[in-house]
């Protein structure tokens, strides 16, 4: 099973059954309430009659298309469809059917880019301490995430470096929205710089974001400092937005809340609400031009997944989408962060908590951990909280908390509410 403790696991399973809405209901029909979005995905809410009739509609009409030197309607539909909620320009797109695979692709794509410019030296990736890009030989590469990476350390990508991250409890520990220090952790680029010489580095990729590490929120001024860096090295900018598209940090995408226009950007979980797997890279139109009219007759970008664009994905993403505008969830994201924020902050003088942080509709509760015993206490309170009815995510010592962008302010008491009585009684 992905990422589990497989022993633990099968002597103990636990199994979801169903969903609607806010709620999953488990083997022994009990509801819980869902305070993660499944897995950070499901931003529109379970179970949406839309996109399930959508997606049997188009099971029913093409099964399924060869993408290779062929194509169907719905991706390019849904690839007009997504331009419109991008940043200006980053209307070339290209669907996966995962982050991960979002993750390498974008790689791939700088590479070619630079190869494309006539810069084929340019081939070094700089990600970030804590980053988590997926589970591809790419992502791990340029990931931070370190059981991630140990065990297949040897065969990493060759060319790599990490940014320090950007976590200062000492100066921002319980920040509400972004953290005020910090800024300054964007030069860390220019040691990376003056040490492999910036006409190498082909790429940054960062989580505007970090979510699966804990929810590291940028400080004021970090992402612009990161822009203006690559721009003066003609380094391109990834913005790995898996976890921050399609509303969570309180407008479409992290570029459009924090106003950082990066040059290649990944997307996939909210892309379907979960429905469907599929994930997406959008390249700046310059990127995509300059490897089209660069190369010589014939495929231009020797890359693809069979599934690329598959015709479920598409109808599933469309319906998506749709529900996301006439709902106006990215709206209500932004308007419903203040009552997230009152109510994970009620949890700063709870015990063994250190740190409680929020970004539009997600927050995060850091705790002290176990001497000895890192991330068990917060594995404890995880699975207290969903004995009692509440689905939140653990990461090592942090409780993450990101609802569906249909959450009420009442079900987002409960999840800190149920949170706190936990945090009452673990030791
Ligand atoms: N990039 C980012 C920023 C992600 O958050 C991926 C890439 C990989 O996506 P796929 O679809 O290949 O899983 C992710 C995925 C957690 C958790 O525990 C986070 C993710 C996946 C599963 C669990 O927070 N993020
Ligand atoms: N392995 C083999 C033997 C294949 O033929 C293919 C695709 O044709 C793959 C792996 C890659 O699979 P996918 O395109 O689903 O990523």
């Amino acid at each position: 099973m992905p990422f589990t403790n497989n022993r633990a696991f099968k002597s103990a399973p636990r199994l979801l059954v169903s969903a609607e809405g806010m709620h999953y209901q488990d083997a022994d029909g009990r509801q819980i309430l869902d305070g993660v979005s499944g897995l950070w995905c499901v931003n529109a809410g379970h179970g949406r009659a839309e996109i399930v009739a959508a997606i049997r509609e188009a099971a029913g009409i093409l099964d399924y298309a060869p993408g290779f030197n062929m194509g169907h309607p719905l991706p390019f539909a849904l690839a007009e469809k997504l331009a419109t909620i991008l940043p200006e320009g980053m209307d070339r797109i290209f669907f996966t059917n995962s982050g991960s695979e979002a993750v390498d692709t974008a790689l791939k794509m700088a590479l070619a880019y630079h190869r494309a410019q006539g810069e084929p030296e340019r081939v070094l990736f700089v990600g970030r301490q804590r980053g988590y890009h997926g589970v591809g030989f790419g992502g791990i590469s340029v990931g931070g995430i370190a059981p991630n990476r140990q065990a297949f350390e040897a065969q990493l990508l060759p060319h790599l470096d990490h940014l320090v991250h950007t976590h200062d409890l000492t100066r921002n520990a319980f920040s509400h929205g972004q953290p005020t220090h910090g800024a300054e952790y964007a030069d860390d680029l220019e040691r990376i710089i003056a040490q492999h010489g910036g006409s190498r580095i082909a790429a940054v990729i960062v989580e505007p974001v970090a979510g699966s590490t804990g929810v590291l929120i940028p400080p004021v001024g970090y992402l612009d400092r990161l822009r203006a860096l690559c721009d003066a090295h003609g380094i391109l900018l990834i913005f790995d937005e898996v976890i921050t598209g399609f509303g969570r940090t309180g407008s479409a995408f992290g570029a459009t809340t924090f106003g950082v226009v990066p040059d290649l950007m990944t997307l996939a979980k909210g892309i379907t609400n979960g429905a469907v797997p599929m994930g997406a890279v959008c390249a700046a139109r310059r990127i995509h031009d300059s490897v089209v009219s660069h190369a010589a007759p014939g495929i231009e970008f020797f890359h693809g997944y069979t599934y690329s664009g598959h015709p479920l994905a598409a109808a599933a993403g469309l319906a998506t989408l749709a529900i996301y505008e006439h709902e106006g969830l990215f709206e209500r994201a932004a308007m419903m962060a203040p009552t997230l924020e009152q109510a994970v902050h009620t949890l700063d003088d709870s015990p063994h908590v250190i740190d409680v942080r929020n970004m539009g509709m997600v927050g995060a509760i850091e705790l002290a951990p176990r001497a000895g015993a890192p991330g068990a206490r917060a594995g404890e309170v995880f699975m207290e909280c969903f004995r009692r009815g509440v689905l939140v995510r653990q990461t090592g010592d942090t409780i993450a908390i990101a609802p569906p962008l249909i959450v009420s302010a009442e079900q987002l008491h409960e999840i800190t509410g149920t949170v706190r009585d936990v945090l009452a009684a673990v030791a």
